[in-house]
């Protein structure tokens, strides 16, 4: 059984889309959790005006009834409110009228560090905020949304998912003072899953590694440059003797250098992966870029921004992690129902008597 996920939907847009294929019937969703994580996603220190806009709520077209999945797809929706500002500018269809509102005007210097130039270069596209606006990290709502579905799912079996910031005082600081000089920052966050039992994920092949998945899943959000699992880049400085988790009788580790994973799968400890995210690319002090339409040289879009969204990441890494463990869970324990999937993993971890 695999769980799958195909969203769209563009930042200004009138909605973001996602739809979850694999779910078995039976697990019971909580509108106020799902809700409570977009919240968590729009709340971080450092985030845009555009936060005072939008009070991301899920809607449920599919899929669910009186509260519980029924093993079709789920079809999950998250509205822009910012949508009412960009009617025109951002209509689907041939816009009726003249112009008003956000959007009319084409843009044309494109922005070091995001999708804008090399978005229009392989489209084809004459004007920028057709490469930036499915680009934006807005898209990441509707996927966090998913995550929390995916929480759900993995509550079942015990297993949970936390994000967050790595050094959340210095990163705070080190905001105000960006903004304070119009600049923006990245930052570092970690995910911690504990009650993954041995044996997600597999060595078998390259595609189904735990640690490639995992990586590939936050290599994958918006601005993250780096991944690194357990000790990640420190343990190529060690040696061999100093860099592993020696194996007690009741097989459980003191240490957990691996990360939780070693060759690709879960070896029972806790799961903790960290991405490093770039300074956002929109700047108020603008870069140097050219403009496409001249040729001349000339000075990047400006454009409200978020002087940070590193906590906003830490939420979006979480819902990414939950998503890749949901989806290794599915394809172990399998089951059509809830009540499937929950007793295959209660008759394995019986089985390896963990
Ligand atoms: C984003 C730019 C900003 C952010 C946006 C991501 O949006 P706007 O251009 O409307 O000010 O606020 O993030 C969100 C709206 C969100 O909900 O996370 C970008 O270019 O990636």
């Amino acid at each position: 059984m695999k769980l799958t996920l195909a969203s769209a939907g563009e930042s200004h847009g009138p909605a973001l889309v996602a739809i979850v294929g694999g779910l078995p019937a039976g697990l019971e969703l909580d509108r106020e959790a799902i809700d409570a994580d977009l919240r968590r996603r729009q709340e971080g220190y450092g985030r845009s005006p555009r936060q005072r806009i939008e009070q991301d709520r899920v809607e449920v077209l599919s899929g669910l009834r009186h509260g519980r999945t029924l093993g079709t797809p789920l079809a999950l929706v998250v509205r822009n409110a910012d949508h009412a500002n960009w009617t025109w500018g951002m209509s689907p269809w041939p816009p009726e009228g003249e112009p008003s509102g956000k959007g009319t005007r084409r843009v044309t210097l494109p922005r070091p560090g995001h999708a804008d130039l090399a978005g229009v270069l392989k489209y084809g596209h004459d004007d920028v905020r057709n490469a930036l606006e499915r680009a934006s990290a807005r898209h990441t709502a509707v996927h966090v949304a998913a995550g929390a579905v995916a929480k759900a799912l993995l509550a079942a079996i015990a297993i949970s998912v936390e994000g967050s910031v790595v050094d959340e005082a210095g990163m705070r600081a080190a905001i105000d003072e960006a903004r304070a000089e119009r600049d923006t920052v990245g930052g570092t966050v970690e995910v911690r899953a504990t009650g993954v039992p041995p044996g997600l994920g597999s060595y078998a092949a390259k595609e189904d590694r735990l640690d490639a998945r995992l990586a590939a899943a936050l290599m994958g959000i918006q601005a993250v440059k780096g991944v690194e699992i357990g000790d990640g880049f420190a343990l190529a400085g060690l040696r061999g003797s100093q860099a592993h988790d020696e194996i007690r009788a009741d097989r459980r580790r003191d240490t957990n250098r691996a990360g939780g994973i070693e060759a690709g799968v879960s070896n029972g400890e806790e799961i903790l992966v960290r991405a490093a995210m770039k300074p956002l690319p929109t700047l108020m002090k603008p870069l140097a870029s050219v403009d496409l339409e001249t040729g001349e040289p000339g000075q990047a879009l400006v454009e409200r921004s978020d002087v940070a969204a590193v906590e906003a990441l830490a939420v979006v890494a979480e819902a990414a992690v939950a998503w890749e463990l949901a989806g290794a869970a599915r394809e172990k324990f399998g089951g059509d129902a809830l009540v499937d999937f929950v007793g295959a993993h209660a008759a394995y971890v019986e089985r390896i008597k963990w």
